[in-house]
């Protein structure tokens, strides 16, 4: 009820609050080494974005661990490879990586991370990647982040 009422007195306050874009999205990782999305859009009226990374699995994060790490598409292969030997201490990512924008850590089946970056990060008209830097699941794990 309270949400109704609130609900109804923003659609009269504004009613470009309620068409505001989505500045988060929630993504799912499972056992089979698989995100729930390849294709991401961050539209440009987002000040921050926030990507939910969830594990749906059971399998330990040292057998079947996921994160999220984004790059440009460029940058892409060379964050991935110095990741890999930065190892699972560092999750995966290479220390201050200047190639990576926004990451999160890596997570075993059950648990959950949220990364929030700053969509002054990103440029329209750039192809960015996002993947999983576990050694061998960016052949799975992978998909494309625009932003426009
Ligand atoms: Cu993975």
């Amino acid at each position: 009820m309270i949400r109704q009422c609130l609900a109804a007195s923003l659609l009269v306050l504004s009613s470009t609050s309620l068409m505001a874009a989505e500045c988060s999205i929630d993504i799912q990782s499972t056992d089979q080494m698989r995100f729930s999305t390849d294709n991401i859009v961050v539209d440009k009226s987002c000040k921050q974005f926030t990507v939910n990374l969830q594990h749906t699995g059971t399998m330990p994060s040292n057998v079947m661990g996921h994160n999220w790490v984004l790059t440009t598409a460029a940058d892409m292969q060379g964050a991935m490879m110095e990741g890999m030997s930065a190892g699972v201490a560092n999750n995966y990512v290479k220390v201050d990586d200047a190639r990576v924008i926004a990451h999160t850590k890596v997570i075993g089946g059950g648990e959950k991370d949220s990364v929030t970056f700053d969509t002054s990060k990103l440029k329209e008209g750039e192809s960015y990647a996002f993947f999983c830097s576990f050694p061998g699941h960016s052949a799975l794990m992978k998909g494309t982040l625009a932003f426009k």
